[in-house]
């Protein structure tokens, strides 16, 4: 037996990425089916080789650390959180919302920088200095000329999905990224509007360093729907050094008295943007939970 990963599924078969570097087409056994399991793109499983070098079946599926609904993939490692340097201009709520829900299913969050060839410092500036204390990586990348692209795959270990607003480039970065493989840019053609139709169909490609990206970009759990308002602090690792210092043990750092976050950001050791959005999240979230009462 061999382990490997799904990159692909077609009509019923996977092609696994064995430990051994190759890809073998397999037929799930009969048993997933009885048992009602589908098998995923991103599945870390076991197969057993087959007579023919490149076919084999797939015997087992190891537990799922995570699993996306859109696009359909498991054990995502890390969200790359994008935006551009210049047009659009950043869509900071999105970004913080994005990092919440990376953080909820355990994913690492990466901070990426694009268009980098267009602009002066300025985004940058504003995401070091809103974000440094989270500890999140910043990168800046030009996707177009590539620019900080090789340092980016780089870094980029297991599985990687690229999420952020319209237009920031994402399609474009991971084409640079795997220049083998082509992916639609720019405009929106009367031929992708009646591809919408079409099945979505989803693959992991292989980076040069040997990491894995999501061909479909997409991330759109962004309703936080689930999140518990005493919860939500926990995807903001620069608020983990004061909130235990809170005078009330369930403090959720809005209006309490002598909570040690807010004075973290009043002595300017917490972005203010970022706690001001936080406190924005909060209240959608209190208010998302009253309709649903
Ligand atoms: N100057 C410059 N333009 C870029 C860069 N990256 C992308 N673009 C341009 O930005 C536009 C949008 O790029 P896409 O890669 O399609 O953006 P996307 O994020 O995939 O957009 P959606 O698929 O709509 O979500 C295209 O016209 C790209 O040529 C870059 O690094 N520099
Ligand atoms: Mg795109
Ligand atoms: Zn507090």
């Amino acid at each position: 037996m061999k382990e490997g990963v799904i990159i692909k599924g077609i009509g019923g078969f996977y092609d696994v990425l064995a430990s051994d570097n190759q890809v073998y087409r397999c037929r799930p056994r009969g048993i997933f089916r009885k048992l009602g399991i589908t098998p995923m793109v991103g599945d870390r499983v076991r197969i057993t080789p087959q007579s023919s070098e490149h076919e084999g079946a797939l015997e087992e599926i190891l537990p799922r650390k995570n699993t996306l609904i859109r696009p359909p993939v498991a054990n995502i490692d890390n969200l790359a959180v994008v935006v551009a340097a210049e047009q659009p201009s950043p869509d900071f709520y999105m970004v913080d919302k994005l990092i919440i829900t990376a953080e909820r299913m355990g994913i690492s969050v990466i901070l990426l920088i694009n268009k980098i060839d267009l602009a002066k410092t300025d985004v940058l500036k504003k995401m070091k200095s809103q974000y440094s204390g989270s500890g999140y990586p910043i990168f800046c990348v030009s996707g177009k000329f590539g620019q900080g692209i090789e340092e980016l795959s780089k870094a980029m270990k297991g599985i990687t999905t690229l999420a952020g607003q319209s237009g920031v480039g994402k399609s474009t970065i991971i084409n640079r990224l795997n220049p083998g493989k082509k992916l639609e840019t720019g405009k929106i053609s009367a031929k992708i509007k009646r591809g919408r139709h079409t099945t979505r169909h989803v693959e992991l490609l292989i980076l040069p360093h040997g990491g894995m990206v999501v061909d479909t970009p997409g991330f759109s759990q962004l309703e936080l729907k689930d999140v518990d308002p005493i919860e939500l602090q926990n995807s903001y690792p620069e608020f983990d050094r004061y909130r235990h210092e809170c005078y009330f043990n369930g403090c959720l750092h809005v209006s309490e008295p002598n909570c040690r976050v807010k004075q973290a950001v009043e002595e300017g050791n917490v972005s203010k943007e970022r706690y001001d959005r936080y406190i924005h999240i909060m209240e959608e979230i209190k208010e998302n939970r009253r309709n649903l009462w």
